[in-house]
């Protein structure tokens, strides 16, 4: 195996750990039960930024695995299909964010702050809109009994989901436009 493909493995695996570790640290900063202002999905952002889409995939499901067999998904683990799409699925297509990683290769490398900037934000949305449609769907169709007397599952999916969304996302950018002047060094893995 070639030293090119053994980088990303060792990064997708450090990466996916940190991740998980940063979820475990920062569950006292949620504001409910599911609402949560975390960064805790910047390391899986790093992974797709740097190595593409497939590494971030990789990295969301590890994250994802890492959760469920140590018992941390067990609150959020209701049956074997919603849980599959909820640890597997959803955290996996947080990887989607990595599309935008030619584009913003070269903005890096051309020197382009807001362009930079507009791809970064491009791809922190994407992936945490991919991952938060699979729990809003899920929300939907598992989590809809929880929902406050009179409240549609649909509305109660919507507002819970949408809160995570928002919170998780604004936290990523923050971090990403905070190290916007190391982001050369930080994402770009070819000479
Ligand atoms: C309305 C509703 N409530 C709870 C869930 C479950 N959920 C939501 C977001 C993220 C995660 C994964 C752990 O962070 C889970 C299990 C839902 N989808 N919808």
């Amino acid at each position: 195996m070639s030293k090119t493909t053994v980088r990303p493995m060792i990064e997708v695996a450090l990466l996916a750990t940190i991740a998980y570790i940063l979820d475990l640290v920062t569950q006292p900063l949620s504001l409910g039960p599911w609402i949560s202002l975390s960064f805790k999905m910047v390391p899986i952002f790093l992974l797709s930024f740097r190595w593409g889409v497939r590494a971030g995939a990789m990295g969301g499901f590890i994250w994802g695995l890492l959760q469920v067999v140590t018992g941390e998904a067990a609150g959020g683990w209701l049956t074997p299909i919603q849980g599959f799409l909820e640890y597997f699925v959803a955290f996996s297509l947080i990887g989607l964010s990595g599309i935008v990683k030619p584009t913003l290769d070269k903005a890096i490398r051309d020197k382009k702050r807001v362009q930079t900037l507009t791809y970064i934000t491009v791809g922190v949305v994407l992936g945490g809109f991919a991952r938060y449609l699979i729990h809003y769907i899920a929300g939907v169709i598992f989590w809809g009994s929880y929902a406050p007397e009179g409240q549609s599952a649909y509305l109660y999916s919507l507002i819970v989901n949408s809160s995570s969304f928002i919170g998780e996302t604004i936290a990523s950018l923050i971090v990403f436009f905070i190290l916007q002047e190391f982001l050369g060094r930080l994402l770009i893995t070819e000479q």
